[in-house]
């Protein structure tokens, strides 16, 4: 079966990770600003300062967009370039940069699909106690009236938080992303609770900041079980798995997932988090619970899973000498057919494949182009994965490549390359990869030459 009509092919990326322009324009400081200056924080001690310069070539980098073809790009939007202290004084400089992005995606014909909170939240907040302060689900609410004040007219798709296991996890229990914290679980479940609530908080501000019909939706990391064989057991010990809390971690779904689109923390979570739990106040749980429009999964890879004794779930290890990415990530295509089924399965909505890619060692070839053939084979891979869940009647209307340009990949500096198109970080000249040149025909095609060559 072909994707189905309006299937939007599109790309991503976020703010802090291409644009650059640090301290341009009143834009104030995050937490990514800070971290970057900590010794040994980031890969050589790169930062996002220039990154790929974006918010000066944003003009060039959405003509590449419109040469590939894209339908949609979603992008995130910096809290602190619009509202430099976090709260109060917003800064029009920032927004406009947000209102020519989106006229220009506009006249391209790429729709715009935006993203509040993409990491780099405003480190005046973070003075004033970052995500542990209840009122952090206010200011987002906030800025997110600001920002759709501005652009509500134009935008119509808005996602609230991109991955909230990384932020609070990575963030501030691991420490290896901003703010660098490595806190206790009572600390971390609090600032997972204030960011749900902003969440919802966020939900309401936008519809009723928007001055047409919007879609929102939620973009959590996809933690994904696949499982080992297609019998009834090891599809349901899959299943069980990728819906359990078993370790303290902040990798797992229902967490996130379950407060926001089911209206509870799951039992197994309030069980392992008991001696941890945060103030949980009456009505919070309704505030997270906001009726939303599409599930936005993250999706990389997913790990196998069988049923053992009794049915319990098994991990079965990856098979030896697996395919992996220039990041060490293996290549595991199946994620984007239990991925959707099993969301679609719990959480009922319509489901954006919202980030899935993978990392290469590009460089720009003696003849001037940039071969990257496990790119196109691991997106072809995945594709075809997800066009059986779409066949399988799973409802997916879009999928956004991670990413459309490589960028600063965190604290992995610009060493992993995740873009469609080439960024000579010296001289800031765009290439396009041979990847984007065949996404390029993905996307005319609607995937169509994709099901011929199976
Ligand atoms: O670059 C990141 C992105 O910011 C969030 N999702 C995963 C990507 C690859 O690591």
């Amino acid at each position: 079966m072909a994707f189905p009509e309006g299937f939007v092919w599109g790309a991503a990326a976020a703010s802090y990770q291409i644009e650059g322009a640090a301290r341009e324009d009143g834009k104030g400081p995050s937490v990514w600003d800070m971290l970057c200056r900590k010794p040994d924080a980031v890969w050589e001690g790169q930062t996002g300062d220039v990154a790929c310069d974006h918010y000066h070539r944003y003009a060039e980098d959405v003509g590449l967009m419109k040469r590939i073809g894209l339908g949609g790009y979603r992008f995130s939007i910096s809290w602190p370039r619009v509202i430099p202290d976090g709260t109060g004084h917003v800064n029009p400089k920032g927004l406009d940069f947000y209102s020519r992005l989106v006229d220009e995606l506009l006249s391209a014909g790429v729709e715009p699909f935006a993203t509040l909170f993409h990491w780099d939240f405003p480190y005046e907040l973070y003075c004033r106690g970052g995500w542990l302060n209840r009122d952090s689900a206010g200011w987002f609410a906030d800025y997110a009236t600001a920002v759709v004040e501005k652009l509500g007219d134009r935008v119509t798709h808005w996602m609230t938080l991109n991955e909230p296991q990384c932020s609070v996890g990575l963030g501030h229990h691991e420490g290896r992303h901003a703010p660098g914290d490595k806190w206790n679980w009572p600390e971390v479940l609090r600032v997972g609770h204030h960011t749900l609530l902003a969440h919802g908080q966020g939900v309401r501000a936008i519809r009723a900041a928007s001055p047409q019909t919007c879609r929102v939706g939620f973009a959590p990391v996809g933690v994904v079980r696949i499982p080992a064989t297609d019998s009834e057991a090891d599809i349901q010990a899959a299943r069980t798995d990728m819906f359990a809390v078993r370790d303290k971690t902040t990798w797992n779904n229902t967490w996130w997932m379950d407060p926001v689109f089911r209206g509870a923390y799951p039992e197994d979570g309030l069980a392992l988090y008991a001696d941890d739990l945060p103030p949980i106040e009456d009505g919070d749980l309704e505030t997270m619970h906001q009726p939303l429009d599409f599930f936005g999964a993250n999706i990389y890879n997913g790990t196998t899973i069988r049923a053992g004794e009794g049915g319990t779930p098994e991990v079965v290890p990856n098979p030896t000498g697996i395919g992996l990415s220039a990041y060490k990530w293996p290549v595991t295509p199946d994620c984007l057919y239990w991925g959707p089924r099993f969301f679609h399965e719990r959480y009922r909505l319509p489901v954006y494949i919202t980030e899935n890619g993978t990392s290469s060692n590009d460089w720009v070839a003696i003849d001037g182009g940039v071969h990257d053939p496990a790119r196109i084979d691991y997106t072809a891979r995945h594709l075809l994965a997800l066009n059986r869940a779409i066949t399988g009647g799973v409802d997916i209307r879009g999928y956004f490549h991670w990413s459309i340009m490589d960028n600063f990949e965190w604290a992995e500096g610009v060493k992993e390359r995740f873009g469609l198109i080439h960024v000579d970080y010296v001289t800031q000249k765009r290439t396009l990869k041979d990847s984007a040149l065949w996404y390029s025909e993905v996307c005319a095609a609607n995937g169509e030459n994709l099901l011929k060559t199976q």
